[in-house]
């Protein structure tokens, strides 16, 4: 009776079913981002037909795309990926709120797990120490917070949340 329950997600792919949305944008680091996502997922389990890349032009666009795979519903989690890099204009700092913020929202409206790996930097050298270098990599980091967040939905789902 005085025991505290605990749920937490396993890192166990198999059999789910997840999408990828990438911007084109800044490719050179972002397309080390997507390998590592990718390289998360299939580590953990999950079949390459499983995985669903959609490629987008800029992190803008990121939010409809993800709105869109949500909608479709065949996916158990979804990962974003994109790098925004700051310059002399305040126009990162719009496309940097906008993204974050459509980001969350299509996580919390569908209630569907969506990893973060939207890099926001002040420089590339920024950028590709988060995309392999001495800060890790944050796509496969974005996908292995997707997997827990999908295995624990299932828990929560199949009654652990009661
Ligand atoms: N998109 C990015 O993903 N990263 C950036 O650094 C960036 N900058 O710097 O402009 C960027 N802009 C493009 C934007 O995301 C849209 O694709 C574009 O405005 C068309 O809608």
């Amino acid at each position: 009776m005085n025991e505290i329950r605990e749920t937490r997600g396993a890192l166990s792919g198999a059999g789910r079913r997840f999408g990828i949305v990438a911007s084109r944008f800044n490719s050179r680091i972002g397309d080390l981002l997507v390998a590592g996502a990718v390289d998360c997922l299939r580590r953990h389990g999950v079949e390459p037909g499983d995985i669903h890349l959609v490629s987008v032009p800029g992190a803008w666009e990121i939010p409809q795309a993800l709105e869109e795979l949500a909608v479709a519903g065949k996916v158990d989690g979804l990962v974003a990926i994109g790098v925004v890099i700051r310059g002399e204009t305040p126009h990162f700092d719009y496309i940097c709120a906008q993204a974050s913020r459509g980001i969350a929202s299509v996580a919390e409206r569908h209630r569907l797990p969506v990893g973060f790996g939207l890099l926001t930097c002040d420089s590339s050298e920024q950028a590709a120490e988060r995309a392999g270098g001495k800060a890790g990599n944050k796509g496969w980091e974005a996908a292995l917070a997707a997997l827990e967040m999908a295995d624990l939905f299932a828990r929560l789902r199949d009654g652990a949340g009661r």
